[in-house]
């Protein structure tokens, strides 16, 4: 499918709709104008080496080349449609998916596009400022690559909720561009996105754990009854490859660079060797991994069975006959324990109201192998501290054990020992402070920060020594 380069370059003949095209097109200096107030401060001007979408088949979707962020090509792509597909599960099994909004299902549709769609800007909200202490052009690269792929994804939601709501899609699109994160007035939707992101280890941890949770979320909407969204939704999941790979390599490289600076120097206080301990690595995995299993939603959930039954979202990767062979999910339940008048108690949730367990449990184990990777580094630097991801029980505020007093291994504590240790577990001020006291910036090409190893491998085939981002005023 070809990509057109007018105003709004698309693959969805948006000139033969000319209708939504000026809808589109009205929004569009809006867009500029919030990304230029809230998008990343200080760098507009100069020339990152970026990736831009050409056309959407697997081998040239990814075009690279020098770009200035708000000359970039945001636009609508959608991937090809499937013959004659039929939504994949649920109790609209086997009928024509929907090319247009089905009636029945039109608010619950609205809403998951509108959740969806505001974590895009709120993340470049949110990583606003990371760029004054890149540790690396390359870095840095990869930073407004992921700011200006999410805010791709925006278009790609707003393009939905344009073509397909009417008057309340557009209305729902122009409050995309007046909600801002953190503000108080007008906060992002979902809590996570409301905090901002102030340091790299913070923002690999982000783009780790909050990206992947995009992932599921994403991969569960790909399986969707409603065929735009499904292929919306496929397209982006190819960007988002990259985000991953930032935030897992992105740490990866901290804990390789602790990892070999500590065996160099095993009586030597961290503090004092300039890089992070991983006792604060392990305190910022806690932070993002659990604020990320909130993102799922409740354990049990009403909202999620009706979105299953519909066939409005899918599991992750509902349609492969390795993971599901059954579609319906009726006659099974999901034991799980929670507190109940004081006591554990096992609950058996009907399996469609679990479904958010489910993806949240394909997502752990993706997570899980990406901390095997980061261990190896450990092991074979011969130290013995290991990484590891805390109990879905601790440091919650959704679902069934939200605001409980339970450790990272999944114990309840007293209120008084769960806030006397909370600071070993969560990140205090001063590991913070001491963070952040590391972040500066590195332009020179090829060099890094003294925290953090280089990458195996430069970017698109480029040297690691590749200039990525070149300053118009150096
Ligand atoms: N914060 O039935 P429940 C991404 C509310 S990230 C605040 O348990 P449900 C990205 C809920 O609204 C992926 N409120 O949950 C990453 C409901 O309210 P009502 C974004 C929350 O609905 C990085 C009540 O609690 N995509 O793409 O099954 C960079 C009970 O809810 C939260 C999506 O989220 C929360 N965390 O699941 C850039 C996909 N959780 O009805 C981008 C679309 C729940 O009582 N969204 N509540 O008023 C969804 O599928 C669902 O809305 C959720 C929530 C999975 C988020
Ligand atoms: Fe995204
Ligand atoms: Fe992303």
């Amino acid at each position: 499918m070809a990509i057109t380069y007018d105003k709004i370059p698309n693959n969805i003949d948006l000139a033969s709709n000319r209708k939504v095209q000026k809808a589109l097109e009205a929004w569009q200096p809006d867009f500029k104008d919030w990304w230029m107030e809230m998008g990343p401060e200080g760098f507009q001007q100069d020339e990152i080496y970026l990736r831009t979408a050409i056309s959407v088949d697997s081998s040239g979707w990814a075009h690279f080349d020098y770009v200035k962020m708000p000359d970039y090509r945001w636009g609508i792509f959608l991937t090809p449609p499937v013959k004659n597909r039929k939504i994949g599960f649920g109790d609209n099994a086997e009928m024509d998916v929907w090319e247009q909004v089905p009636g029945e299902y039109r608010k619950e549709l609205r809403r998951m596009i509108v959740t969806q769609c505001d974590t895009e800007p709120a993340s470049v909200e949110q990583q606003r400022l990371l760029g004054k202490c890149a540790p690396s052009l390359y870095d840095m690269r990869n930073l407004f690559q992921v700011n200006v792929e999410e805010g791709r994804h925006l278009w790609a939601m707003v393009h939905l909720l344009h073509e397909y709501f009417g008057k309340d899609g557009r209305d729902e699109a122009d409050e995309m561009l007046q909600r801002r994160s953190g503000n108080a007035d007008a906060p992002r939707i979902l809590e996570a996105f409301n905090k901002p992101v102030e340091d790299w280890l913070a923002f690999f941890c982000f783009a780790m754990f909050m990206d992947r949770d995009g992932k599921y979320q994403l991969a569960a909407l790909a399986e969707s009854g409603f065929d735009p969204l499904a292929r919306a939704t496929k397209f982006m999941l190819t960007e988002e490859a990259h985000h991953l790979f930032v935030g897992e390599t992105g740490v990866g490289r901290v804990v390789a660079r602790t990892a070999q600076v500590m065996a160099e120097n095993p009586d030597t206080d961290p503090a004092q060797l300039g890089i992070v301990s991983l006792d604060i690595i392990q305190k910022y995995i806690n932070e993002w991994y659990t604020g990320s299993l909130d993102l799922f939603g409740g354990e049990d959930s009403s909202n999620a069975a009706n979105y299953f039954g519909a066939g409005l979202k899918g599991r992750f990767q509902e349609m492969n006959p390795k993971r599901f062979t059954e579609h319906q999910a009726m006659d099974e339940c999901y034991s799980l324990d929670w507190m109940e008048d004081g006591k554990m108690v096992s609950h058996e949730i009907p399996m469609r109201r679990a479904m958010n367990l489910v993806l949240r449990d394909a997502y752990r184990d993706d997570c899980e192998r990406a901390m095997e990777r980061w261990n190896n580094s450990l092991e074979k630097a011969g130290l013995d501290f290991r990484l590891y991801l805390p109990s879905q029980r601790f440091n919650r505020r959704i679902g069934v054990y939200e605001h409980q007093p339970f450790n990272p291994q999944g114990k309840m504590l007293s209120d008084k020992d769960y806030k006397d240790q909370y600071g070993q577990w969560i990140p205090t001020e001063a590991d913070l402070d001491y963070v952040k006291s590391l972040m500066v910036q590195v332009t020179e090409p090829g060099h890094f920060a003294g925290w953090i190893n280089p990458p195996a491998k430069g970017l698109n085939g480029q040297d690691v020594e590749f200039e990525y981002v070149k300053f118009v005023n150096a």
